[in-house]
């Protein structure tokens, strides 16, 4: 049988379901990685599995989130993330030692290897040719514990490439043309391989750009093969025992073709609020900017950062412009402080940041009011820049560099060829893993250090018969997990629920948590309406985790979007489609519903019946759950599901 790259590496750990499309499937997990944010959570579970190491054959906790430390919180949460990689053979990258996306491509990631982390950016992996799919914490901590991670087995779209990119434009600009081929929404369970003649010009950290944001679209994942750029980037990194090559079979099977042809693609930005809001740069060209940020995860490698760094060489920043940089690793960041690029930067006026995410999960450098901030990274959701009223555009690093000399969007083909910055990649990268704290010393004994900040893990119960309340809220389409668990300042209470669920949907309803708190009080369910693509962005599983705690029990929406989703499930939360979507209309905030004989209706796979108790109307409701997914709900959430599979099974 000939399989695409996909189907090849999922055939190789699949472990339980049969491999075809829209199928649940349940695969091995060889690499884990956790980041502060969402790894506080994931480990606070795994500790409650009683399992004495990971048993994958590898898992990184990093941190580069949380690193601003005003107050004590995040550094109490550093010292228990590394004191829990120590007790549990847990690689821990210290702060300081880069982005996990950025660090992981260099000195970790294999072809041909899964990995589940607790990010959505994980398929930033893929460029090396991994399966790296982003994934709640708790579907995190299971597969440290040696469980299956779940999914549909994903329809696989070939992206075929041609061509060559012309100077000036870049991996950047290629994912932001496919987002605005495919948009954010309605690709949910696919997955996008790369393939083509197109190839042989993209080393791997422009194909990590690529497949990095490819998490925009919504998909599963994305993947390149394994190829002699593969090699040459592992030899590099001293890396080249973890190489091997990897590509579809001859007459692979896909679901669907794009075609792009990479000496046609222009310079691209998606324009506020939405990264599917894609126009070509000469669009905005002459548009006044106020910022300029140049990093995160999708635009730090060394590339961007030489990059950057000699298009600013000898200019000045421009005196309406405040610019940053953050190079995404510590490797990154030695290697231009020894060969002069650091000092361009410096020289022409930049702010120079730690390697960390930073700017890009609105941990510091919130615009101006009504400001025009240009980023080279991957979201520009309304308000997560720290600034409510400002506009962010995602660009690559040659449009960001421009603009921030300029003080005006400026179309990188607007300059000449020649102009465009000569590098070459290096032989040898600078290989120094002393912020990595290795685990060959298992320290079953060590003392987990807790400091205030962690707080107790909420516990849901089983699936009632019946459930009776309120909509507390109805939202829109394409609501993120941005909208429903804030970050930024908020991002400190990510290891106390109780405190950070207050601010569940801070920016769209301030006054949520508190309405919805009233009514868990007296036993009423709280429900949530939404439009089509809900939960679209970041894997914070708090955004169901902190919802559960308010006492939401539905979320009845037009689409959801797949991480989001499974993290519902994981808490014991029904997430519910309109079977006709007009009916969507007929549901109003603080209406009263109730919905009767759930655990028959979803043991039978019947719809439910939601009556509107303040219309006397009936709608009905389905559902895409598995059988496995049923059961996880019915048990009021995944841990108390695997505690029952524990105890059912004697152990
Ligand atoms: C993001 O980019 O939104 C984040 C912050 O990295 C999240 C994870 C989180 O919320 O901690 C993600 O992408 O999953
Ligand atoms: Fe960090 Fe931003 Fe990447 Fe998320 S998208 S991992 S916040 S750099």
């Amino acid at each position: 049988m000939a399989d695409n790259l996909t189907y090849k590496i999922l055939r190789k750990h699949l472990v339980e379901g049969k491999l075809l499309a829209g199928e649940e499937i349940g695969i091995k997990i060889d690499q884990t990685l956790t980041q502060d944010a969402t790894g506080t959570m994931a480990y606070l579970q795994f500790e409650l599995m009683g399992i004495k190491k990971v048993k994958t054959e590898l898992s990184v906790s990093y941190v580069d989130h949380n690193t601003q430390q005003l107050g004590f919180e995040n550094a109490d949460d550093h010292k228990y993330l590394q004191s829990v990689a120590a007790k549990y053979g847990v690689k821990f990258s210290r702060p300081g030692n880069g982005i996990c996306h950025q660090v992981h491509l260099e000195r970790f990631g294999k072809p041909g290897k899964t990995l589940l982390g607790s990010d959505s950016h994980t398929p930033t992996g893929g460029g090396i040719g991994m399966i790296a799919i982003g994934a709640g914490g708790l579907d995190v901590a299971v597969a440290m514990a040696g469980g299956l991670f779940y999914l549909t087995a994903p329809r696989v779209i070939k992206i075929e490439l041609t061509g060559k990119l012309r100077k000036w434009v870049s991996a950047k600009d290629v994912i932001l043309h496919v987002l605005r081929i495919l948009s954010t929404k309605g690709n949910v369970n696919k997955v996008l391989e790369y393939c083509g003649e197109g190839l042989k010009h993209l080393s791997v950290p422009e194909r990590a750009t690529i497949t990095n944001m490819g998490a925009e679209t919504g998909v599963t994942t994305s993947i390149f093969p394994s190829d002699e750029i593969t090699k040459e980037f592992l030899f590099a990194q001293n890396r080249i025992a973890d190489y091997q090559e990897l590509k579809a079979d001859e007459g692979a099977q896909y679901d669907g073709l794009k075609q792009i042809n990479l000496s046609q693609v222009v310079p691209m930005a998606a324009l506020p609020h939405s990264p599917g809001n894609v126009v070509p740069v000469s669009e905005i060209a002459g548009r006044k900017v106020d910022q300029v940020e140049i990093g995160s995860c999708t635009n730090s490698s060394l590339r961007d950062m030489m990059i950057a760094g000699k298009i600013l060489k000898g200019k000045k920043v421009h005196p309406d412009i405040s610019l940053g940089i953050a190079p995404g690793s510590r490797q990154v960041f030695t290697m231009i402080a020894k060969n002069g690029i650091l000092a361009n930067m410096i020289e022409c006026g930049a702010r120079i940041m730690e390697s960390t995410c930073g700017f890009c999960i609105g941990c510091g450098q919130a615009p101006k009011t009504n400001a025009v901030s240009v980023r080279t990274n991957n979201r520009n959701f309304e308000g997560r820049s720290g600034t409510a009223s400002a506009g962010i555009y995602l660009v690559s690093v040659e449009t960001a560099a421009l603009c921030a000399i300029n003080g005006v969007f400026v179309d990188p083909l607007s300059k000449k060829a020649d102009e465009f910055p000569q590098i070459t990649s290096p032989e040898k990268f600078d290989v120094d893993d002393s912020m990595i704290i290795p685990t060959e010393k298992l320290r079953e004994k060590e003392e987990i250090f807790r400091g205030p900040n962690i707080g107790q893990l909420p516990q849901n119960s089983p699936l009632a018969q019946e459930l009776k309340g309120q909509i507390v809220i109805k939202v829109g389409d394409k609501i993120t997990t941005d909208h429903i668990m804030p970050a930024g300042p908020r991002l400190k209470f990510r290891s106390n629920i109780e405190k950070y669920s207050g601010f569940v949907f801070e920016g769209v309803d301030p006054c949520f948590a508190h309405r919805a708190k009233a009514l868990k009080e007296k036993n009423q369910a709280v429900f949530i309406v939404a439009g089509d693509s809900y939960g679209q962005g970041s894997s914070r599983e708090h955004a169901a985790l902190c919802p559960m705690y308010l006492g939401v029990k539905a979320v009845l929406a037009k689409s959801l979007e797949r991480i989001h989703a499974a993290n519902l499930v994981n808490f014991g939360i029904l997430p519910l489609v309109f079977l006709n979507p007009n009916d969507y209309d007929v549901l109003d905030a603080e209406d009263q519903i109730q919905m009767s004989d759930l655990t028959a209706s979803l043991d039978e796979g019947k719809s439910i019946t939601i009556e509107i108790k303040t219309k006397n109307k009936k709608i009905k409701m389905g559902y895409n759950l598995s059988y496995r997914q049923k059961e996880i709900i019915k048990a009021g959430g995944l841990l108390n599901y695997t505690k029952r599979m524990y105890a059912n099974n004697g152990q």
